[in-house]
């Protein structure tokens, strides 16, 4: 695959790509389609008003958005003008945005506006430096002083004529990437690094065309998400569904069998991206849609591991292969994947061509052998430049031309990849990660809690649910309406994704002589 040239804008790349289609339909959203010569429109306007505002190239912005065409339009807009979207989890409490506006020092915001009382308490919190927010589908008329409606906006400003003249190796965007400890960071990454993951993995594994339909269960401030419903389906010219709604079950069935009011009985997805929980749990819903009903060629899983049983179900029910991969934030997108036609269920599959896998014991040395464990670490073209403003972590993954992934694998005497757990006691639940010790600092403000341990445990389809071990203070308060008041108390204070499903109340945890807690012993107890 040919690099891209030096002086490269990827939104300028992918509007040019797509000149000739005219009102194709590049977006479906929940109110309406919108065709690429709309989109390129859009992106032109949105770069155009971010330049009256006063952004300045390589100043950032929040973005803070629900799915929806807004999204795109938004993300492409600010590359075109050379501006750096910070593209953000919309299910954080407020204290991150706080601490992510700090971070990143966001000059202005793009909010949905059903997001914007907790993007305001986020202001009202500390310190920043956010002079515009601009609304997405809102009530135009009750905005509050500095803010204006994204439509207005784009309506108020004439397309740029040109795009910023950015260098492929530019900072394009940041996605912020939670780590066991500290502060989320912030991972940079560069406008070559998009083009690579469309170049290196959705044309020639997953081979999109220009006549799918496309649907990410993962949203779009997702590294994966952002693959799947922005950067691959933009780079073959196909269309995607988007939805702000949570991707439950019956959400999926209404768009795979094309029943939302705007798709009609149309646009059914010939492609869906999925992560294992959520196929988990449509195959157990008693909703799921007949073969006929739907219109899946293909069908891709990341996050964590896909349980084999899970892709064998999936595969008799609907005659699609669901392709399992793993990539990374860091990485931007997948690096080891099955391929379609060679799917084997269980395995990661193997590297994707333009990307090196290596497996390294715990010397450091590269494991040359079949079945042995090692730490993954990947060489490939689309790897982040850097964590913003922390050289220690840059440093710990960002190794010379290597990433380190932080997941242990296995590689079987064929060449497949095989799963093996985290090398650091990060949890990967739902597909999103979940830091123990974050879960434990919270249950430990409880005031009834003594101490407590978070530890991964695998339910019956072998998915991981994160399950706390609590010490009350007063043994005598130990029930389940108590479990639940420590779960609503998590969920209060954190991400949703992130409250432990599993409360048990022991009367200690198991410590070293030096009192650190033994989570192996935990582990073992629960397997047992
Ligand atoms: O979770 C994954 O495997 C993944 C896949 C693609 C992009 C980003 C991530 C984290």
């Amino acid at each position: 695959v040919a690099p891209p040239p030096e002086s490269f804008n990827f939104a300028r790349h992918l509007l040019d790509a797509n000149a000739a289609r005219g009102a194709k339909p590049a977006y479906v959203d929940d109110v309406g389609v919108l065709g690429y010569d709309a989109l390129a429109d859009g992106v032109r306007r949105v770069a155009a008003a971010l330049q009256a505002l006063g952004l300045r190239r390589e100043e950032r912005v929040l973005l803070l958005m629900h799915d929806c065409a807004h999204w795109p339009q938004a993300f492409l807009g600010c590359l075109y003008a050379g501006v750096v979207p910070v593209a953000v989890n919309t299910m954080l409490p407020a204290s991150d945005y706080a601490y992510m506006l700090q971070h990143s020092r966001a000059q202005a915001a793009l909010v949905s506006a059903a997001l914007l009382p907790t993007l305001q308490s986020a202001l009202a919190s500390a310190p920043h430096e956010v002079g515009a927010l601009v609304v997405s589908r809102g009530d135009a008329g009750a905005l509050p002083a500095n803010a204006h409606d994204f439509d207005a906006l784009l309506a108020a400003h004439a397309p740029a004529v040109a795009p910023a003249s950015t260098c492929a190796d530019d900072p394009a965007f940041w996605l912020y990437s939670s780590g066991s400890t500290g502060r989320p960071k912030g991972t940079v990454h560069s406008h070559a690094n998009l083009y690579w993951t469309a170049e290196l993995y959705a044309k020639p594994v997953l081979a999109l065309r220009e006549s799918d339909v496309c649907f990410s269960a993962a949203k779009l401030f997702f590294a994966y998400g952002l693959g799947n419903a922005l950067t691959f389906p933009l780079a073959v010219g196909a269309t995607t569904i988007l939805m702000a709604e949570r991707p439950t079950p019956d959400a999926v069935f209404r768009r795979w069998t094309g029943q939302t009011p705007v798709q009609a009985g149309a646009f059914r997805p010939t492609v869906f991206f999925g992560a294992p929980t959520g196929y988990a749990g449509m195959l157990a819903s008693p909703n799921l849609p007949a073969r006929s009903e739907v219109a899946l060629r293909l069908c891709s899983s990341a996050g964590e591991a896909l349980p084999r049983d899970i892709g064998d179900r999936f595969t008799a029910r609907f005659g699609a292969e669901i392709i399992d991969g793993i990539g990374s934030t860091e990485m931007l997108h997948i690096f080891l994947s099955n391929r379609p036609g060679d799917v084997r269920y269980g395995t990661t599959g193997k590297p994707v061509p333009g990307y090196t896998v290596e497996l390294r014991d715990e010397a450091g040395r590269v494991i040359d052998g079949a079945d042995q464990i090692g730490d993954l670490f990947i060489d490939g073209p689309s790897a982040a430049l850097m964590y913003w403003g922390n050289r220690e972590k840059s440093r710990d993954t960002f190794r010379g031309c290597w990433t380190k992934s932080g997941d242990k694998y296995v590689r079987d005497a064929d060449g497949y990849y095989i799963y093996a757990g985290r090398g650091d006691d990060m949890l990967k639940v739902s597909g999103q990660y979940v830091s123990p010790f974050e879960v434990e600092s919270t249950l430990m403000q409880h005031p009834s809690v003594l101490e407590a341990a978070v530890i991964g445990v695998a339910d019956e389809q072998g998915l991981t649910r994160a399950k706390a071990y609590v010490v009350l203070k007063d043994a005598g308060l130990a029930d389940d309406a108590f479990a639940d008041e420590l779960r609503q108390f998590v969920k209060s204070r954190l991400a949703p994704h992130k409250y432990p499903r599993l409360v048990e109340f022991v009367a200690e945890l198991p410590k070293t002589a030096t009192g650190k807690i033994q989570r192996f012993r935990l582990r073992e107890q629960a397997q047992a």
